[in-house]
């Protein structure tokens, strides 16, 4: 098959990895439909995918993964930059040259009686000013099939990027899915990415994670823009006004959900509404009117499957019941469909595990993987954002931060100014779970919940979101933290979250647009009880100011946490930000 670009710097590129890999075939990934459907058709008579009921689930396939090779490995992923000291302290480091000698002595030859996909794909919108180009080239149907859901695939990406050489190199083998040997490592100053030994989405679908994070937090750095692990939302009201939020949450605590919040009935009757843009990623960058505005990269969802029901997240499983890849779950051999925890009380009798076996649902072992996942279009999804394929993005107006705190954190607070708002983000912290751990209320810091997704030293990470801060100047976006977590003292959650999280959404607007006041305390300004609207809620007013309170001794405690985490990164602690440490020290002691 002949090349689809006459682009130099990639057909060099193509050649070299050709030439290491040795495979039988070459396939470029031109983006039509036909070429896709054959490699369904080959991925169904190899095993590799399943295809499920064309009726009930038109257009989606089941894969199932090894079983050693089921999340992202963060212990064997690297950022391999010249200098150990601009990983930083979160990362693991391998020198550049040792990494590239060990990687192509495991990809070498590693293609032998296999396909080459290059696969041309873009990062955001195909011809924005801000998407980004890269080529990843793997031995998999299933990775090629995954990347045109996520990203935009195909000869349209080469024909706007013409004869540029700014695109991200992405080298994907399978191998053996010998997980002693698996690597997903970074080489931010060669715009490269190398990933050997696994074929789980996190670790083999570059342009997600290695590439719009790890690779674009850097050029961000360097170009003047931000790539966040953000959820991007519009928050239409009844005038028919959007404002755009941008928000980070660590794992697990709900992004995919509030992008796709469904308001209360109340808010709903009276005209609100919210859009989803993003779940997962964001670019930002400082527009032609000065305002910080947003694409999200990706072009579907990668969801973590189980826990999601027609309560929590309509919109997620409406999203899956078409053109979607199922990972991992539990195959209902009556009907061939697919079925997780927690999607609904009726597990399938005749069925398989995520492993492919007979599985019994009353044996107590779980049917699905925990990480099992749904690959699906963005455009499949009801409340998908009329600005989604918008070029130019959306004008954010506030960025939010959240994390699972069942006591410290309020409700929601503001920060009390942009690089307070830093701050705020980089104290991020989630406390585990008692279903997760033993040990109940271990805090563990995630910055901007960026913590395993940084492509370079997070403490000039957090020096570059002040110059963002200080290059937006009044027009930057307002910061706030949420947090849905509170419990009372027998653990139970106070505030109801999901789809009431949007009355919490109304405040930060309003603030945002100067309409209501707030109250001062020492970590930033709260709510007014009467300014959050409880109506129709299961909540008093006194549970309401119950936790939006702010406990001095807890956020005393709190900065000596912070202290500890801040002291990993010596001097390239911002001292606007130790200023800060320091600021609210002072202020807990008044
Ligand atoms: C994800 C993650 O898959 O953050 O989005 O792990
Ligand atoms: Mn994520």
């Amino acid at each position: 098959m002949s090349a689809l670009t006459s682009n130099k710097t990639i057909l060099e590129y193509v050649e070299e990895m050709k030439a290491l890999v040795n495979p039988d075939k070459v396939m470029w990934i031109d983006g039509s439909e036909e070429q896709l459907d054959e490699l369904r058709a080959e991925a169904v008579s190899t095993g590799e995918m399943i295809k499920l009921n064309q009726e009930k689930l038109p257009g989606c396939y089941l894969h199932r993964t090894a079983v050693n090779d089921v999340a992202r490995v963060e212990d064997r992923t690297f950022i391999c930059c010249e200098k150990e000291e601009d990983a930083g302290p979160t990362n693991n480091w391998m020198d550049p040259k040792k990494a590239y000698d060990m990687l192509y002595a495991i990809a070498k030859n590693s293609y032998k009686g296999r396909t080459m996909y290059i696969i041309p794909y873009s990062m955001g919108p195909v011809g924005s000013p801000l998407a980004k180009a890269g080529i990843e080239i793997t031995d998999s149907i299933y990775v090629v099939l995954n990347m045109a859901i996520m990203t935009r695939v195909g000869k349209k990406v080469l024909d706007v990027l013409g004869d540029s050489n700014d695109w991200v190199r992405g080298l994907h083998c399978k191998c053996d899915i010998d997980a002693e040997k698996r690597y997903i490592c970074h080489f931010p100053q060669d715009n490269a990415i190398i990933s050997v030994n696994s074929g789980y989405g996190g670790n083999v679908l570059l342009g997600k994670k290695c590439f719009a994070l790890r690779i674009a937090s850097y050029q961000g750095k360097n170009e003047g823009w931000m790539a966040e692990h953000m959820l991007i939302l519009g928050l239409q009201n009844p005038k028919g006004e959007v404002k755009y939020i941008a928000a980070a949450f660590p794992s697990a605590c709900g992004k995919t959900n509030l992008a796709m919040l469904i308001p209360p009935e109340g808010y709903r009757n009276k005209g609100y509404k919210v859009w989803c843009v993003g779940d997962d990623i964001a670019w930002m960058r400082k527009g032609p009117d000065g305002r910080l505005w947003a694409i999200n990269p990706e072009n579907g969802f990668f969801g973590v499957a189980p826990g999601t029901n027609m309560k929590s997240n309509p919109n997620a499983l409406i999203s899956t019941q078409k053109n979607t890849i199922f990972t991992n779950v539990v195959q209902n051999l009556d009907d061939n469909t697919v079925w997780w925890e927690g999607l609904d009380k009726n597990p399938p009798k005749n069925a398989l595990n995520w492993k492919g076996e007979k599985w019994d649902s009353e044996s107590g072992e779980k049917g699905a993987h925990p990480n099992s996942r749904f690959t699906a279009p963005a455009v499949n999804c009801p409340c998908i954002s009329p600005e989604f394929e918008s070029l130019t993005g959306v004008p954010i107006s506030a960025i939010v931060f959240g994390g699972r705190r069942a006591k410290t954190a309020p409700l929601v607070y503001q920060s009390r100014d942009f690089v307070n708002g830093v701050f705020v983000g980089s104290i991020m912290a989630s406390e585990t779970t008692a279903a997760a751990t033993g040990a109940v209320g271990v805090v563990r810091r995630d910055p901007m919940a960026m913590l395993p997704f940084c492509g370079y030293n997070m403490g000039d990470y957090f020096a570059h979101w002040i110059e963002m801060g200080e290059m937006l100047g009044d027009k930057a976006p307002k910061i706030f933290n949420v947090n849905w977590f509170r419990t009372d003292d027998e653990g139970h959650f106070i505030w109801p979250g999901f789809g009431d999280n949007m009355r919490v959404l109304n405040w930060i607007i309003d603030r945002c647009e100067g309409k209501v006041d707030a109250k001062e305390t020492a970590i930033g300004y709260v709510p007014n009880v009467d300014d959050i609207d409880i109506e129709g809620l299961d909540l008093t007013k006194e549970e309401l100011a119950g936790i939006l309170e702010v406990d001095k001794e807890l956020w005393s405690k709190e900065t000596d946490g912070i202290e500890e985490f801040y002291a990993k990164f010596g001097d390239k602690l911002p001292q606007a930000l130790r200023d800060e440490l320091n600021g609210l020290k002072e202020r807990l002691a008044k």
